[in-house]
C-alpha cells in the first residue's frame, strides 16, 4: 500500500484556537483524523507532520522524493503555511526532490492580503488549492490520487 505524505508548516499546529472566521476550528488533530479518513476510503496510508521549522520541511520533502522515486510513496500535500510567501528554500527543496506536489491554504489566499497572494510553492506544485477550509485536505489527497491514475 502506497503512502500520501500531509505536510503542515509553521503556526498549523495552532489551528482552531484563534482566528476561526479564518480557518474554521477544528483543530489539526481534527484534520488529521479527516485525512486519514480520506486516505482509508481511497487505499492509502497516511503519514501526517507538522513543523514549525523550515529546514524539518525541506527534510521531508527530500525524503518524500526519495520515497515517491522508489515507488513507496504517491507524492505530498503541503500546507506551507507562511512559508509559502518567504521560502525560496522550500521552491528549490520540491524542485530538487522532483516529488508530486499539491500547494493547499485552508483560506483563499488571493483574497486576503497583498503580501498572501505571491507563493514560491506554486511554480513547482502539480495544483493548487485554497480557500476550501479544512475540507481542502480530502480534496486534495483526491486530487493527488486522481492525478496518479
Ligand atoms: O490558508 C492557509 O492555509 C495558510 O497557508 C495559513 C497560514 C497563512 O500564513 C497562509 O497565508 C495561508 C497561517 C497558518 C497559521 O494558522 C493559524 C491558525 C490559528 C491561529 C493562528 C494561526
Amino acid at each position: 500500500m502506497k503512502t500520501v505524505l500531509v505536510l503542515n508548516g509553521p503556526n498549523l499546529n495552532l489551528l482552531g484556537t484563534r482566528e476561526p472566521a479564518v480557518y474554521g476550528s477544528q483543530t489539526l488533530a481534527d484534520v488529521e483524523v479527516l485525512c486519514a479518513q480520506a486516505c482509508a476510503a481511497q487505499g492509502v496510508k497516511l503519514d501526517f507532520r507538522q513543523s514549525n521549522h523550515e529546514g524539518v520541511l525541506i527534510d521531508a520533502i527530500q525524503e518524500a522524493g526519495r520515497a515517491q522515486a522508489a515507488g513507496s510513496l504517491v507524492g505530498v500535500v503541503l500546507n506551507a503555511g507562511a512559508y509559502t510567501h518567504t521560502s525560496v528554500a522550500l521552491h528549490d527543496a520540491i524542485k530538487g526532490a522532483g516529488v508530486t506536489l499539491i500547494e493547499l491554504h485552508i483560506s483563499n489566499v488571493h483574497a486576503r492580503e497583498v503580501f498572501r497572494h505571491h507563493s514560491y510553492i506554486s511554480p513547482v506544485a502539480k495544483a493548487v488549492m485554497a480557500g476550501f477550509g479544512v475540507k481542502g485536505y480530502a480534496l486534495a489527497i483526491a486530487g493527488l490520487l486522481a492525478l496518479a491514475e
